[in-house]
């Protein structure tokens, strides 16, 4: 068997260079070779678009590689999420963990990648999943949100610039006196517990298969807090 860090070294370059062609050649060969596909995505994808990100701030990529960098990111999830789906996502459906999820890139953000990511294994996880798009505006979020009479809402955002959106949007709700009817969940690349924590969101995770058992826990403590409220 070949050196699982040799793969995910190939899929790191593959986005590093922007070439489509080899991310999903580099993703699918990984694949062939066995390796788990949550590896492919947290080892290879994620961290080439990192090193991407870091060339971008230093001054040596510029914007053409960034969206080279995600049409090859784009490129290699399409042939790394069907199996991601297949190994973390599906058996969920039984144990009743599942509910109504409103998904959005806030507002100022366009970077959908890893959103589409974590909706498409909510799905596959049993979860009715709405997703928004980007550059969605916090009234619109909370308002699709009521009338779905969802569980939880699910936040992503990358820029720095866009994260206060998510605590403004928690803080909507408390206004509204919603902020006890649906869970928030928040993510993306510079998100960190700590900020989930500050905002008073209920939780974050790095990653898709991560968020899918944060958005199991957080339904869970939802209907444990329904049932105590009604006895
Ligand atoms: C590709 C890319 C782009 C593409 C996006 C294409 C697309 N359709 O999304 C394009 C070219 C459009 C782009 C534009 C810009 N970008 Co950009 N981009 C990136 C890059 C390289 C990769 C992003 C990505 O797709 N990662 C891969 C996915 C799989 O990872 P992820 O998004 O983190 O998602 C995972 C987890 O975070 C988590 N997750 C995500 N969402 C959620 C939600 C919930 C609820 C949960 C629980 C979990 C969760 O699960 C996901 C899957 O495992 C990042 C660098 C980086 N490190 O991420 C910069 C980066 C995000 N971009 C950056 C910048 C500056 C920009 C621009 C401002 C550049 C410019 N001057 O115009 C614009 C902004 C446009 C805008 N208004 O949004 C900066 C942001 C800096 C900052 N801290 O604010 C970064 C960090 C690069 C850097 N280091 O400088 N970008």
């Amino acid at each position: 068997m070949a050196d699982p860090q040799e793969f995910m070294e190939r899929i790191k370059q593959a986005i590093i260079d922007g070439d489509d062609h080899a991310s999903v050649q580099a993703a699918a060969d990984s694949l062939a070779g066995d390796i788990d596909p949550l590896t492919i995505l947290n080892e290879g994808l994620m961290a080439g678009a990192d090193i991407v990100g870091k060339r971008f701030e230093a001054g040596e990529y510029f914007l053409p590689e960034l969206m080279l960098a995600g049409r090859a990111l784009k490129a290699a999830m399409s042939v790394v999420e069907p199996v991601l789906q297949a190994k973390y996502g599906g058996d969920n459906e039984q144990s009743g963990d599942t509910g109504v999820v409103v998904m959005a890139t806030v507002q100022t953000d366009i970077h959908d990648i890893g959103k589409n990511i974590v909706a498409s294994m909510l799905t596959a996880s049993g979860f009715q999943v709405t997703d928004m798009g980007v550059n969605v505006p916090i009234k619109s979020i909370i308002e699709k949100a009521q009338e779905l009479n969802a569980n939880l809402i699910g936040l992503s955002a990358l820029l720095t610039t866009s994260m206060p959106f998510m605590r403004d949007l928690i803080n909507l709700l408390d206004a509204m006196g919603e902020r006890g009817r649906f869970k928030v969940m928040v993510g993306g690349a510079s998100v960190t517990p700590d900020f989930a924590q500050k905002i008073g969101a209920d939780g974050t995770a790095p990653n898709a298969v991560q968020a899918v058992q944060l958005a199991q826990r957080l339904i869970r403590e939802q209907r444990g807090e329904r049932k105590t409220e009604s006895a």
